[in-house]
């Protein structure tokens, strides 16, 4: 086996954590997806017990069991349907334990749960224990192209694909029950830039596969999505349009899925990138994206099927010198005056940040704007522009305060007005998955704070390094402040205040301060020799008018805007004075030196831990830190120097700036 088996990887638990009734599981319920929860009952509990434990079927027995049940009458407060058909229920009845799922998914996330709780010790604690899942749509996208490669991949090839051949074997097996194992219940498996083979996904050059892994994913209650080519009409039908109101083009969709069904009952629907950096769509032919999503969603509408339409929208060959336009403005402005006209069936993905998962941005304000659409947060879980899974940068505290970002202005949370979450997968097929062994805790977590977001970033942390790394309480201690202060140490070193990039072009790894300043993607600071930041007041671009008061009032103002996001909302002389009594300019430097001696002091952290977890997972991360130490002293020095040369300010402390 060449891949580890991340949070699933169960030892023997202690005498004092057995309990009698573990060793008597008896499924009382019958399908596919209640076979699977019997199953994993079986896996983890051999693991922990050490010794094999079979499932009996049917009836109650007299010995203490556990019982693992489907009732579909169980009641609950849950006024959504989607919901409540997942909600499950773990409680103690004398010396018994009963999983009762309303559904068999959700006796399947019942028995993912309850292992996880025995092996954390906290049956006693938590029983009984109710859970209905925070959002209905729990959605992993992968950017994995067919030839095998991975757009925004930072841990090796693809497992689903190689040389244009999709792959079967134990390890898509495992994929499936770690997915399943945190919660996900959707599962797109290629990139949203559908290339040309990738087109052939939908059609019988590739349907059996996809149907493969589509049956897999079912097993465990997950749905298959496929991303699709807007002009797969054109490259696939001969005609010569993809004009979403054409006849022959609305009955090409409808034939094509039809077939897809007819082959593959349980798929879950499409995803889609229109109109966005190259890619085509709708406005070729002067039609709204409303008007493309809609066809699409019609065509599945039949079968039960989903589209989920991506507002990653806007003019990406725009002119540096252009000071109007603003990329930030992008989403809001397309797809604003389309609210309402969404059918019922689509889904309109925003990601969390109106520019592209930078280190800090503010939430989208198009969460505040669309009322009668439905909506779900997309977030980066590979680390494009937070350092690649060489850094460290757990980004669960990131997603929580999205999640509870209060975009309404009127208590309306971002958690509100969503009906689902996806996360761009960071795995590959390195042994560890993630590139960084450290990196899983974020894809853990993204699938533990979509079940439950009342969970804090630490506990899900803890969780994860006691089930990942070692139970020992100093692994813990070490490994969950790490995790839990590695944005803010990364966000230091990187680019100021929310002002973003400063990336390497195209790979955005490391600093180049100017690489993407006189680009045509609409990411620019703006820094002169007095001072940095993009103005998006009314006198600026007005992007802070797409919000909700009071946030259109207080990023307005200076000096009510969060400073985090200072340089996001205003330009800003190198000598203004923060609320900490610093200059801008003093600031900068300081983080800077702060950032680069964090992570000094976790590489030393890290390399304390030897001997207490397993060595590969040692050898990986302290290889890591040290990679992110050089990347560290990268950014310092270029961005230190940099502003010392626009500013020809000093550092007040007299600090190594290169001049
Ligand atoms: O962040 C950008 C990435 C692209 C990606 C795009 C998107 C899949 O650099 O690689 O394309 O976002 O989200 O569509």
């Amino acid at each position: 086996m060449n891949y580890t088996k991340c949070w699933l990887d169960y030892k023997p638990i202690p005498e004092n954590l057995r309990r009698p009734c573990y060793y008597e599981p008896v499924l009382l319920a019958s399908g596919r997806v209640a076979e699977t929860a019997a199953e994993e009952y079986c896996i983890s509990m051999s693991e922990m017990l050490d010794e094999p434990v079979e499932m009996r079927r049917g009836e109650p027995v007299d010995e203490p069991a556990v019982y693992l049940e489907v009732e579909e009458e169980l009641q609950t407060a849950e006024t959504d349907a989607a919901l409540d058909r997942q909600t499950f229920v773990i409680r103690g009845e004398e010396d018994n334990i009963i999983i009762t799922g309303k559904s068999e998914e959700a006796l399947l996330q019942g028995v993912f749960a309850f292992t996880r709780m025995v092996y954390l010790g906290e049956i006693d604690e938590k029983l009984p224990f109710f859970c209905t899942p925070s959002t209905p749509l729990r959605m992993m996208d992968h950017w994995d192209d067919m030839d095998g490669s991975i757009e925004r991949g930072y841990s090796g090839r693809s497992f689903f694909y190689d040389d244009y051949e999709m792959m079967y074997n134990e390890r898509i097996e495992m994929y499936a029950r770690l997915m399943a194992s945190i919660g996900t219940n959707a599962i797109t498996i290629n990139n949203v830039n559908v290339h040309e083979k990738e087109t052939f996904l939908i059609t019988d050059v590739y349907l059996q596969q996809v149907k493969q892994y589509a049956e897999l994913f079912a097993r465990y209650g997950i749905r298959l999505y496929t991303s699709v080519n807007f002009a797969a009409p054109m490259q696939l039908g001969g005609l010569t349009v993809c004009d979403p109101l054409d006849p022959d083009v609305v009955a090409w969709w409808e034939k094509t899925v039809k077939h897809v069904y007819e082959v593959i009952p349980e798929f879950g629907g499409f995803l889609v990138k229109a109109d966005s950096e190259g890619r085509p769509g709708p406005f070729t032919y002067g039609r709204t994206h409303a008007d493309g999503a809609n066809m699409l969603a019609r065509a599945l509408a039949p079968y039960g099927g989903t589209l989920v339409w991506r507002c990653f929208v806007y003019n990406c060959g725009q002119d540096w010198r252009d000071r109007q336009t603003d990329r930030a403005r992008a989403a809001y402005d397309h797809f604003m005056e389309l609210d309402g006209k969404f059918d019922d069936n689509v889904i309109l993905q925003i990601k969390n940040g109106p520019m592209d998962f930078q280190v800090r941005e503010p939430v989208s304000p198009l969460f505040g704007g669309l009322k009668k659409t439905n909506m779900m947060l997309e977030v980066q879980i590979a680390q494009e522009y937070t350092g690649q899974q060489i850094d460290l940068c757990y980004l669960i505290p990131m997603w929580k305060e999205v999640l509870a970002f209060d975009i309404g202005g009127d208590g309306t949370a971002v958690s509100h007005v969503v009906c689902g979450i996806a996360g761009v997968i960071n795995t590959g097929d390195d042994e560890n998955w993630t590139g960084n062994d450290l990196a899983a805790a974020n894809l853990y977590g993204f699938g533990r704070l979509a079940m439950d977001q009342t969970l804090s970033a630490e506990q899900i942390a803890n969780e994860w390094s006691r089930l990942s790394l070692s139970r020992e309480d100093d692994v813990t201690d070490t490994v969950v402040p790490m995790l839990c202060g590695s944005w803010a140490t990364y966000e230091k070193y990187n680019a100021p205040l929310g002002i973003g990039w400063m990336v390497t072009p195209h790979t955005h790894y490391g600093p180049d301060i100017d690489g993407y300043e006189y680009d045509r993607w609409g990411t620019y600071h703006r820094a002169d020799l007095h001072g940095i930041g993009v103005d998006r007041t009314g006198v600026g671009t007005g992007y802070v008018e797409q919000y909700n008061e009071p946030w259109r009032s207080r990023y307005a103002d200076q000096a009510t805007c969060p400073e985090e996001l200072l340089l996001f909302f205003h330009y800003i002389p190198y000598t203004y004075e923060l609320k900490t009594g610093k200059t801008l300019i003093q600031h900068i430097y300081d983080t800077h030196f702060e950032g680069v001696e964090e992570v000094e002091a976790m590489k030393k952290q890290w390399e304390g831990l030897e001997g207490k977890i397993s060595e590969r997972s040692f050898a990986c991360v302290k290889d890591r830190f040290a990679r992110q130490l050089e990347n560290a002293k990268e950014w310092r020095d270029r961005v230190n120097t940099y502003f010392y040369r626009k500013s020809g300010i000093d550092d007040e402390k007299g600090r190594t700036i290169y001049k």
